[in-house]
């Protein structure tokens, strides 16, 4: 990619909310009734979920690129595959269909890909087989392929040791249909997509500080869902905004649910120049238009139970820390080390490629700000994230940077590099 940008502008529009997405396909799927669902994420993960409800026999038409429609087969009305279930990359799919499939008697393979084939999956699967499902899979059942029997669950008290929305929602979609009282406790709170949408769906859903429960025999039924933008990919533009210079950016309908907004907090710690121009925060998904303008950054530490709030952004974030005056420390987020690729290594490794100053640590990462950033070979190892973050640190490096395996933006914003393009000119 060409050599530095003289500045970004103009008003995008990102696609829908990737979380949000998966979760109206599949709600859609177990409830009674049709879903419409608008402003939906033609994604490649998106897409892998809608084929895998498909091959269970769900009928879903894509009307055109953002708008689907879901007729539901009610909670019972799954069909057993006749073929595997592939996820493609997509982690939510496979962590959270293992909850909605607990309960059928029907016999499923789940696979993914090379990133999902490392990817630690005894977080769901065992919570669910202390519910009484009979699961397997590579390494006593925490790596794909994986095979889901299913049964009857019983309504578990779990405490997760890890704050994971995926961890959450697997047990408490298998608690739908469980025996008794199923509830999760975390040890930080994550994002709250599920239970917002399940409540939409006329789930009643409690919850007490950092427990949420779900009482077993509630049915869903179908509504309409409108997907705000996601504010996972506004964050490449709203660190391109901020350290590209002579730049000023709109973006339109963005998520604001408080559990994803961290990158907000940290952004604006650092000095960023962020402005909320229009909000609608009483939907069941709050959203709002944001404006980034060029600023100057400074370092700060980033921790805690900020870390949730911001898991998916701290790629994006770092770059943001090597333009910053002084030092960014990240810490408590080892969970990156189980994303797509281990981010704390492939974001250290291919800064430093491009002349960051960025050392990795146990649970996060040391970026020394103020470093000029160089044009060099580098590579986003299929990492959606890691590919954008690249591809922003492109703008303001020295020279050429040519990005190995850039397709991957598709997983999450296939057009990512045509709205990139559409600022620069
Ligand atoms: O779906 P996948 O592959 O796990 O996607 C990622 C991402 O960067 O897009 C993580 F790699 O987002 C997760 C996020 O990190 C999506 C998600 C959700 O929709 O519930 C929750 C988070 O994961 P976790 O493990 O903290 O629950």
């Amino acid at each position: 990619m060409a050599t530095t940008v003289k500045g970004l502008k103009g008003v995008i529009q990102v696609p829908g909310d990737k979380s949000i997405s998966h979760r109206s396909v599949m709600f859609g799927a177990i409830a009674e009734g049709t879903t419409t669902i608008s402003g939906f994420l033609p994604g490649d993960d998106c897409l892998s979920t809608i084929s895998c409800f498909q091959k269970l026999g769900v009928d879903i038409q894509m009307v055109n690129e953002e708008t689907v429609i879901v007729k539901g087969r009610g909670i019972k009305g799954l069909k057993e595959p006749v073929d595997i279930l592939d996820v493609g990359n997509s982690g939510t799919t496979i962590r959270l269909i293992m909850g909605i499939l607990a309960n059928t008697l029907h016999h499923h393979t789940l696979i993914g890909d090379e990133s999902i084939a490392k990817r630690p999956m005894k977080r769901v699967t065992g919570p669910l087989r202390e519910m009484g499902i009979n699961l397997d899979g590579r390494q006593d059942a925490n790596f794909t392929p994986l095979v889901i029997r299913g049964g009857k669950a019983k309504g578990i008290q779990y405490h997760s040791p890890v704050a994971s929305a995926q961890v959450k929602s697997a047990v408490l979609l298998a608690g739908l249909q469980a025996e008794g009282t199923t509830s999760v406790t975390e040890p930080e709170k994550s994002r709250d997509h599920t239970e917002r949408m399940l409540e939409a769906f006329g789930v009643q859903v409690k919850e007490d500080g950092l427990t949420v429960s779900i009482e077993g025999g509630q049915t869903l039924k179908g509504t309409h869902v409108e997907v705000p933008g996601d504010i996972s990919s506004a964050a490449f533009f709203l660190v391109a905004g901020s350290i590209v210079p002579n730049s000023r950016i709109e973006l339109k309908k963005i998520g604001i649910n408080p559990t994803r907004t961290g990158i907000l907090d940290a952004l604006k710690k650092m000095g960023a120049a962020i402005n909320t121009i229009a909000a609608n925060r009483e939907a069941a998904e709050p959203f709002a238009d944001l404006v980034v303008e060029t600023s100057s950054l400074k370092g700060t530490e980033i921790g805690g139970d900020l870390i949730p709030r911001l898991i998916d952004e701290i790629p994006i974030i770092a770059l943001a820390a090597t333009q910053a005056e002084g030092t960014t420390v990240i810490k408590d987020a080892a969970e990156l080390k189980v994303k797509e690729t281990n981010r704390i290594d492939t974001v250290v490794n291919e800064l430093t490629k491009m002349g960051a100053n960025i050392e990795a640590t146990e649970d996060g990462m040391v970026i020394h700000g103020g470093t000029r950033l160089h044009g060099a070979q580098v590579n986003s190892y299929g990492d959606h994230r890691i590919g954008m973050m690249l591809a922003v640190a492109s703008c303001i490096a020295e020279g050429e940077t040519v990005i190995e395996n850039r397709d991957a933006v598709s997983v999450s914003y296939p057009q990512f590099f045509n709205h990139l393009d559409l600022l620069k000119s």
